[in-house]
Order: structure tokens, then C-alpha cells, then sequence
């Protein structure tokens, strides 16, 4: 039990639901290390949702909004750390949810689409019948009627090879990555550099918001990725810098 008074209870809970996803058989060991990377950018980034983030989640969402065929990846780390939000945003959207694992088997398909059903989903994709090109791993195997088809995807805590893939098969691609450095980053359409469990939240919230097109279009046309990602580089560097004599 995490006492409130923890100067470090956000982050512990954090841990604590990422260990129940292990325990309850969604998140894999290595999903595990992946958070822990993640915690040392949240770290760099003073655990906070920097502007440069706040703009991509805004951006994010105008390209969720206007996309015709949207989809929300879920793997065994979003599963454990944001069921709800997730379940919240595709109801919001009418996206589709699938279940994208890179160490695929059944039965962690299985654990993971149960949980967003208890979460409220209406429908969750796991039949696995196409491929993307270009990709080895078992997440080139996705559902035909979500990724295959979808125009728009939403990926959290992702390795870059299918990032790449999907842009080079035309698709927006909006990644959640804490490590702005990563190949995901610098490949997706949009990238919010940004905890999960503070983006998701955020994002729903936006896309909410939007009610016409053509303020949708005016957001995205002021976004630009690699000026974006520098700034939030920017904001690491304006961290450390004089860290010690706070
Ligand atoms: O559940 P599976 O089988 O699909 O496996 C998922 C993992 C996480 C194991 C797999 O996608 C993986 O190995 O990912 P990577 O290549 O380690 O990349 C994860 C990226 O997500 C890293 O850049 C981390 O910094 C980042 N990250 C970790 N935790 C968070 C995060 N980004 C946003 N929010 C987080 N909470």
C-alpha cells in the first residue's frame, strides 16, 4: 500500500499498475523495462506535460478528428496503465480498438480484450488476418478491418519499425513516446513527447473540443514534428540546466 503523503506516489502507482498488468497477464517483462526508460524521460522532462507536448496532443487530436477510419493501438503497457481513457477516446472518436502485441500470443489477446470490454468497449479487433509490409515481428500481423484499413493510428509506448511501416503505407500515425530521441519519434506523423497517462486524458479532452474542420486543418498546418521535438529537447536541456542550485 502507497501512502498518499509519498513524495513519489504518482510514480509509484505507475509501477504498481504496470506489475498488477504483469501479474494479470497483459504486460510482458520487457514491457516492464520499457517503463523504465520511459521514467528517466519523464524525469528529464520534470514529470510534467512541457508546451511543446501540450501543442502535438492539440495536433493529435485535430488529425484524429478529421481522420475517416481512425484506430487505437493497444498493447500489454497501455492495457495495464490506461484501459479506460482508451475505451473513452474510441467512443469519442467511433475508433476503432485493436489489440497489437509484439510478443503476440493468444492468450494475452485474450486478458487484453477482456479488460477493455470490462472497461466499457463495445468492440475490440483481434483477428489478425493481414500484413503490413515491411515488418517482422508479430506486429506486422493486424486486423483488416482496423490498422489494414484505418487512415489514422494511434500508438503508445511503440518500437519504431511499424511506426515506419504505417507512414509508408500513407497512414497519419500519432505516436505517444517519452523518448523524443527514439525512432518512433522521429518517423510518426505526430509525436507527443509525453506520459501516456497524462496524454490520453488530454487528448480525449481535445478532441472533444473540436466541432469544425477547418479549425482541425488550422492546428495541424501549425504543427511541424521536427521543430516540435526539438523544442521539447529544449525544454530537457532548460531542466538540467542549473538542476543542482534549485
Ligand atoms: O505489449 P507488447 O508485447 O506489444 O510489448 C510492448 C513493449 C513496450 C515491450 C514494446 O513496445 C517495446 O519494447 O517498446 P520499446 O521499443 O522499448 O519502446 C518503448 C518506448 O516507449 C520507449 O521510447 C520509452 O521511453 C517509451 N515509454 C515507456 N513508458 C512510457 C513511454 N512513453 C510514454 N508513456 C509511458 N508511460
Amino acid at each position: 500500500m502507497i501512502p498518499y503523503t509519498h513524495p513519489r506516489y504518482e510514480s509509484l502507482k505507475k509501477r504498481e499498475k504496470l506489475a498488477d498488468g504483469y501479474r494479470d497477464g497483459f504486460t510482458v517483462l520487457e514491457g516492464l523495462i520499457a517503463h523504465g526508460r520511459g521514467e528517466a524521460f519523464n524525469y528529464l522532462l520534470g514529470e510534467t506535460t512541457v508546451p511543446p507536448a501540450r501543442e502535438a496532443i492539440k495536433a493529435g487530436a485535430a488529425l484524429l478528428f478529421l481522420a475517416e477510419a481512425p484506430v487505437i493501438s493497444v498493447n500489454g503497457n497501455t492495457a495495464a496503465l490506461c484501459p479506460e481513457v482508451m475505451v473513452e477516446l474510441s467512443k469519442a472518436l467511433k475508433a476503432k480498438l485493436e489489440v497489437n502485441l509484439f510478443y503476440r500470443n493468444d492468450d494475452r489477446v485474450e486478458r487484453i480484450k477482456r479488460k477493455l470490454l470490462e472497461c466499457g468497449a463495445d468492440e475490440i479487433l483481434t483477428e489478425y488476418s493481414a500484413d503490413i509490409p515491411g515488418i517482422n515481428s508479430e506486429r506486422r500481423k493486424v486486423s483488416r478491418e482496423g490498422i489494414y484499413s484505418g487512415d489514422v493510428v494511434l500508438v503508445a509506448i511503440e518500437d519504431g519499425d511499424r511506426t515506419e511501416a504505417l507512414v509508408r503505407q500513407g497512414k497519419g500515425v500519432i505516436a505517444i513516446d517519452l523518448n523524443p530521441l527514439s525512432r518512433t519519434a522521429r518517423k510518426a506523423t505526430i509525436t507527443i513527447v509525453d506520459d501516456v497517462i497524462r496524454v490520453m486524458p488530454a487528448l480525449t479532452e481535445e478532441v472533444k473540443h473540436f466541432s469544425n474542420r477547418n479549425e482541425a486543418m488550422r492546428v495541424l498546418r501549425s504543427y511541424n514534428r521536427d521543430r516540435n521535438l526539438q523544442e521539447v529537447l529544449n525544454y530537457i536541456i532548460k531542466f538540467l540546466t542549473g538542476t543542482l542550485s534549485r
